[in-house]
């Protein structure tokens, strides 16, 4: 393969040709329903600029993954549009793509776009477990007068596919008992803080076939305070990276998502994670195929 050339614009300030690409970045600056803090349209743009700061060596794996090929997308554009429009269109992006033996990355944006690019996901793999980690449950029907809304995009997707949730400390009541009704694994942050084995619990209840949708407000405010709306009492960043390892050692993972980063003027905090999270998610893919 041809050495990855240098571009200031792309994920990691590398880039290949698609066709030799290992993995995708899809930028995907939607934001129509927020509903407190605002400005994860600007997401994308900057988890890119970030990553132009990582190290392309990982120390712990003793791999530059960027070697593998990655090709950063053109961020889907979107209008002013009924969100009917915009979501369509996130789900014909995601179809149109050569995804066979790549692995695709997006990055929101808000919540709302993981149901398109599942949709896309979903018809390759029906059997597919999603795994949310997340501060919020999103179970809502319809939130704010849309069914699209970011609070309800996992009431979408539960149709589709099994899913299951970490690090939810934040619900309505109704959300709490459609969780029990329908049986959902739901892994309470109350439940995780007095559990050792959570992450083996979280393992055991996913499907041979995995899409991982990280909303950042599951991490811990202290962590990842970029976020528009921040739970306190979340997950640490190992917490986290653990249970990726571990979900990559033992399932099929096929895509994820990291929505819902509002860039704050004065921390670049948050979007310096979201770029490592991306970058160690597709180290530890490398690791674990060699
Ligand atoms: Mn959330």
């Amino acid at each position: 393969m041809a050495a990855p050339i240098f571009d200031r614009h792309s994920f990691l300030r590398y880039t290949v040709p698609i066709e030799q690409a290992k993995f995708l970045i899809l930028p995907v600056p939607y934001e129509q329903t927020t509903s407190y803090g605002t400005g994860t349209k600007k997401g994308p743009d900057a988890i890119i600029k970030a990553s132009q700061y990582l190290e392309l060596f990982d120390e712990e794996l003793a791999l530059e993954p960027y070697l593998e090929g990655i090709h950063t997308l053109e961020p889907i554009a979107f209008d002013k549009g009924p969100s009917e429009r915009s979501i369509d269109k996130i789900y014909e992006t995601v179809k149109a793509l050569p995804l066979q033996n790549k692995f695709l990355v997006s990055f929101g944006g808000e919540h709302s776009i993981t149901y398109p690019i599942l949709r896309a996901f979903a018809e390759q793999a029906p059997r597919m477990s999603v795994l949310q980690i997340d501060a919020h449950s999103d179970l809502r029907d319809a939130y704010e007068g849309t069914i699209y809304s970011h609070g309800s995009v996992m009431a979408r997707i539960k149709d589709m596919v099994d899913i299951v949730q970490a690090g939810i400390r934040s619900q309505s009541k109704e959300e709490y008992d459609f969780i029990k009704k329908r049986g959902i694994r739901t892994f309470y942050m109350h439940m995780i803080r007095s559990d050792n084995l959570w992450k083996e619990h979280v393992v055991d209840a996913l499907g041979n076939t995995v899409y991982l949708t990280i909303d950042l407000d599951g991490f811990d405010p202290s962590v990842a305070p970029a976020v528009g709306t921040p739970e306190p009492g979340g997950l640490s960043w190992y917490d986290v990276i653990d249970l990726i390892k571990m979900i990559i050692k033992k399932k099929h993972l096929v895509g994820c998502d990291i929505v819902e980063l509002a860039p704050e003027p004065h921390s670049i905090t948050t979007d310096f994670l979201a770029a490592k999270l991306a970058y160690k998610i597709m180290g530890n893919l490398i690791a674990s195929r060699s």
